[in-house]
């Protein structure tokens, strides 16, 4: 298996698949699995390298769903995608074995091997890219009252500690890439922040992933104190900002779009 950044070569588009009633800007949409067979399907050919296929609703305040749940929103969607580029968007083990089985190539564990004990055996054992994703506090609550000494300098340090974690359980360092998890226990501010220094994320030596797409902080910073998602303008200017700044992979609901501004961002000399 290749490096992860010749896999998905900087800028790749991951495409989101949420198979949930309640995710924060596509819950139900994707649900009914013939629909998310065919929105990936139409991912992949508006230009996505991967599409991320997600049985579990993280949004703030989300209480979590069970192994047996999570499988009974996916499978029927990965065993329709095979021989499509996927990656499972899963903190279980058991999830992230069957997904693997199916074919997928990527594990996105937004707990940072956190979650499941037994995950990083089952990424060490079957040669799967992994994403390690930073978070403060668990969905639930994480968004009551984050705090941080220095965002950036807390969440690479964090990171780096993960990646330890993940090659001394046997997964190959050029396999993992890093994710500051925007939205995941930061305030407004906070996600600015650490936008604006992901240098800082993006010198650990690892590839970028980002999920900045409608995130909540983007219809924020517009003047809306209650707004629970961001518009598609807003996070197109997120994303070729994080481009910008070394990103790579770029998690997103609208694909084509975010294809066609990466590939400008992309066509300017360096
Ligand atoms: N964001 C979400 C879910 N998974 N994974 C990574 N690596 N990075 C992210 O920023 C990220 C993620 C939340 O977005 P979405 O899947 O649209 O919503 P929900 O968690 O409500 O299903």
């Amino acid at each position: 298996m290749s490096a992860i950044e010749e896999r998905f070569p900087r800028p790749s588009v991951m495409g989101v698949v949420n198979v949930t009633p309640d995710s924060f800007s596509d819950g139900g949409v994707n649900f009914r699995a013939e629909d998310a067979v065919a929105s990936a399907r139409r991912m992949i050919e508006e230009g996505a390298a991967v599409v991320d296929v997600g049985g579990e609703s993280t949004r703030p305040g989300s209480e979590g769903v069970s192994a047996d749940e999570e499988l009974r929103r996916v499978v029927p969607v990965l065993e329709q995608l095979g021989g499509l580029p996927v990656s499972i968007d899963t903190t279980k083990a058991e999830v992230a074995r069957r997904a693997l089985e199916l074919g997928a190539a990527l594990v996105n564990d937004v707990s940072a091997l956190r979650g499941d004990p037994e995950l990083a055996g089952v990424v060490a054992s079957s040669g799967a890219y992994l994403c390690l994703m930073h978070m403060q506090g668990e969905p639930r609550t994480m968004q009551d009252a984050p705090a941080y000494d220095d965002v950036a300098a807390d969440v690479a340090s964090f990171l780096e500690e993960r990646l330890g974690v993940a090659v001394g359980a046997g997964i190959p360092e050029e396999r993992i890439c890093l994710d500051p998890g925007f939205g995941f226990g930061k305030t407004v501010e906070q996600n600015f922040e650490l936008l604006g220094r992901l240098g800082e994320i993006v010198s650990l030596g690892r590839p970028v992933l980002v999920g900045l797409s409608r995130k909540r902080s983007l219809g924020r910073i517009l003047g809306d104190p209650d707004a629970t998602t961001g518009p598609l303008s807003a996070s197109l200017a997120a994303a070729v900002e994080a481009y910008e700044r070394g990103a790579a992979i770029f998690r997103v609901h609208d694909v084509r779009e975010h294809v066609e501004a990466l590939t400008v961002a992309a066509a300017l000399p360096r």
